[in-house]
């Protein structure tokens, strides 16, 4: 049997807000990082308001700005962080990626050092965020592509792949597949977090028949996001089982 408190914190782990918050279902965490200026904060602009400025000033610290949507009919709030791509004004890392179910990292496709600097994005993430948050790359400035592009879009395409990465180019100034690249992660932590919540009933039914359920087991398959886009390529990441599963 499991208690009430222990409950909620699992349920809190899985992303699952039920009723506490009124008519939002779910609160999905997610985090913006890159290099500085490559458009971090136009993005979740776009995504959140759908505004855009052309002369915005360097972030500093931590921002977040929301969004909430109908997925799968569940009232999905998109709780978008937001910090600075310069060192001196990042805040301290581990606390901005506690709790982050989906990552975006962006670069500029006008510049290259900023897709070289992908690598170490990632790695951060990886050293600091859940195992299993869904991570997005994502080449902005695609406007300025035609005349400028320093990274090709299928050599990105080949390494978010690589990297178990979903991946889109996107333009936060047109707004160009703005709305697609977030939507396909959080489709993703959706599918996530509806899969923990499954596992989670399997384990406590386990649990009150009185078998061991051996530890919280998750294994991610991407799932499908049909966007009728060529250039938006969805990748399947797979954490491996870290305990042995009790459920089929
Ligand atoms: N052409 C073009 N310019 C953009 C686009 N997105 C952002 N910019 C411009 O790029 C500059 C930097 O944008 P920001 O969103 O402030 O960059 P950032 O990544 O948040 O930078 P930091 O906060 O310093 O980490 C601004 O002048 C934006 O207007 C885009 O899609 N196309
Ligand atoms: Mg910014």
């Amino acid at each position: 049997m499991v208690s009430r408190g222990k409950q909620q914190e699992e349920e809190a782990a899985a992303g699952w807000e039920g009723e506490k918050e009124g008519e939002i279902d779910y609160v999905f965490k997610v985090v913006v990082v890159g290099d500085s200026a490559v458009g971090k904060t136009q993005l979740l602009g776009r995504f959140a308001k759908d505004e855009f400025f052309l002369d915005s000033k360097s972030t500093i610290g931590v921002e977040f700005q929301t969004r909430t949507l109908t997925l799968h009919r569940k009232q999905v709030k998109a709780q978008i962080w937001d910090t600075a791509g310069q060192e001196r004004y990042r805040a301290v890392t581990s606390a901005y990626y506690r709790g982050a179910l989906g990552a975006m990292v962006v670069y500029d496709v006008t510049r290259r050092a900023t897709f070289d600097h992908v690598t170490r994005w990632v790695e951060e993430l990886r050293a600091h965020a859940d195992g299993s948050t869904v991570v997005a790359l994502v080449g902005n400035k695609a406007d300025a592509a035609a005349h400028r592009r320093e990274v090709p879009a299928d050599e990105a395409a080949r390494f978010a792949e690589e990297q178990g990465l979903f991946f889109s180019e996107a333009s936060a100034l047109t707004g160009d597949n703005v709305e697609r690249a977030f939507l396909a992660l959080l489709e993703e932590v959706f599918a996530v977090v509806s899969r923990r919540a499954l596992e989670l009933d399997e384990a406590r039914r386990t649990r009150s028949s009185g078998v061991s359920d051996g530890g919280e087991v998750l294994s991610l398959r991407g799932t499908t996001v049909d966007l009728h886009d060529p250039i938006m390529e969805t990748s399947a990441m797979k954490k491996t089982a870290s305990s042995q599963c009790s459920c089929s």
